[in-house]
């Protein structure tokens, strides 16, 4: 078995193909630029396109046999030294992550931690990797499960945590002995070659993990229609995963889906109003509304309504717009023009449908002009079946929806299509348990907001939120990983399974 361990020489923004930092075949390039300020280029980057993807998948499969037959705990020693190489670099990283996503530097900060706890936790999954014995029905026979890697995996990550979510789904899929081809969305490609970089520093082999930059069209087809890819991990708008399963099914691709979110925060009667107020701000604003578990709704029993309508408006116009790198700065940009339009749309439905509280504009005073900001805004009493209670919005805008009944509530609550985070507000333990059985989603809060799901738990949702797998925790290595059913048969005879049971008999 021959490792070789890939350099960082040259990176100039390019594709890394087995080992190597490569133009696109074409030539072509694409810019990445900072959604605070249009004016700080962050760089130019591939607009790969199939052949780059097929060279790509060639080197992650070369690379497939050496690494899934390393033994899994020395994969861990890799990841274990990948984490601490992240957490060397946390801040520049951090910074760059600001800088491309826009997202406030502390919590650029937490997205990169993210990146290192998963990388720590898989690493020690090395040694563990567990499957199970059971009893086998015959005498004389031993019965167990074992898991086993399964080959390419394609990763496809979202702008919103650039760091974090390829981090997510590469270190399970490596640990598992798996390699990779990662695509980053167009807004954030910086960040994933920085990790990238970071990662060969770790002593990731060449091969083993692999980038192309580029769109959905030109990479992303490509690679979830190659035949040499066995997995495909995305998280993204609902439609594009409904397009790349549709597009995989064709091959009996696996296919993780991380979709959509219209998040609850339920807040009762006998509430802490001020502790559901700090964590419907952060809920709702935090990366500018930007995370599929964002609190896009605020289920609030009737009698608390008004009051609470008057202290999230209160809050939410202090909040302070700006560049996420300056310590001034609440909440930062949303992540390009494109999205500040489709907020822009939803809040003049939203006029049509509610009464709006706060907020409801681009941005546009002094620096802000330079970038995309957006008003956090606030809708009150909107119904539960308005759009702006039912669609994804993506952006910092929140809808405080009335209800007079728990039943009610919890009608309202699985209203939507999709079903990621739910989270309760209430010092009533009943409610609190029936909330966890009731609320239909993939993560359940209670007196906490709808984000900061932690990295050894599963993650996701139910409904148009995904398709039935869970990201992170130990969840994760079902994924990335087939079961094989191993009998061994120490008899020295013939014995038939379902047949042969005389031995049962004898007594
Ligand atoms: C996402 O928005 O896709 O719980 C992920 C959270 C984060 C992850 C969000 N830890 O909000």
């Amino acid at each position: 078995m021959e490792i070789h361990v890939a350099t960082t020489a040259t990176t100039s923004n390019r594709n890394l193909i087995g080992g190597e930092w490569v133009a696109a075949r074409s030539g072509k390039t694409f810019t990445s630029t900072s959604p605070a300020n249009r004016d700080d280029v962050i760089g130019e980057f591939a607009a790969s396109s199939r052949e780059d993807v097929d060279a790509a998948v060639a080197a992650a499969k070369a690379a497939y046999p050496a690494w899934s037959m390393m033994p899994a705990p020395k994969r861990g020693e890799i990841l274990f030294k990948v984490a601490r190489i992240l957490n060397e670099h946390k801040e520049d990283l951090s910074r760059l992550l600001t800088r491309e996503m826009g997202k406030v530097l502390p919590e650029a900060r937490g997205d990169v931690q993210e990146a290192i706890d998963v990388a720590y936790y898989m690493a020690g999954e090395g040694r563990r990797l567990f499957g199970y014995t059971v009893p086998s029905e015959m005498p004389d026979k031993f019965a167990m499960a074992i898991r086993k890697p399964i080959g390419v995996a394609a990763i496809i990550a979202p702008w919103n945590f650039p760091i974090a979510i390829p981090a997510w789904k590469l270190f399970p899929a490596l640990i598992s002995g798996n390699t990779a081809v990662m695509k980053p969305a167009s807004d954030t490609p910086a960040c994933m070659i920085r990790f990238t970089e970071l990662l060969l520093e770790g002593g990731i082999p060449e091969g083993v993990v692999n980038v192309v930059t580029g769109s959905g069209n030109d990479v992303g087809h490509p690679l979830v229609e190659h035949p040499d890819v066995k997995l495909i991990s995305f998280t993204g708008h609902t439609e594009t995963g409904v397009d790349i399963s549709s597009r995989a099914a064709k091959t009996l691709k696996r296919v993780s889906l991380e979709l959509g979110g219209k998040n609850p925060i339920v807040i009762w009667a006998d509430a802490d109003l001020d502790l559901a107020l700090d964590s419907v701000i952060w809920s709702a604003f935090g990366t500018s509304g930007q995370r599929c578990t964002a609190a896009s709704r605020i289920v609030v029993h009737r009698s608390i309504h008004d009051e609470f309508v008057q202290m999230l408006h209160k809050r939410a116009a202090a909040l302070v717009l700006g560049d996420g790198l300056l310590e001034t700065t609440d909440v930062g940009p949303v992540i390009n023009d494109k999205a500040l339009e489709r907020i822009g749309g939803y809040v003049e439905i939203g006029q049509k449908e509610a009464e709006l509280v706060v907020g409801g504009n681009p941005a546009r005073d002094g620096e802000l002009a330079k970038g995309s900001f957006f008003e956090p805004t606030v809708f009150a009493e909107v119904k539960g079946d308005a759009r702006i209670a039912q669609e994804e919005i993506f952006g910092p805008v929140t809808a405080v929806i009335p209800v007079d009944s728990w039943d009610e509530a919890v009608r309202v609550v699985n209203s939507v299509q999709y079903g990621l985070s739910t989270s309760l507000f209430t010092n009533d333990v009943n409610l609190a348990f029936r909330s966890i059985r009731d609320f239909d989603s993939g993560l359940g809060y209670v007196n906490h907001g709808t984000i900061g799901a932690e990295a050894h738990l599963p993650f996701g949702g139910t409904k148009a939120t995904g398709n039935g797998h869970r990201e992170v925790g130990q969840s994760a290595l079902d994924f990335y990983t087939e079961w094989k059913s191993v009998y061994i048969d120490y008899s020295g005879k013939l014995q038939r399974a379902q047949i042969d049971m005389e031995f049962i008999d004898q007594d």
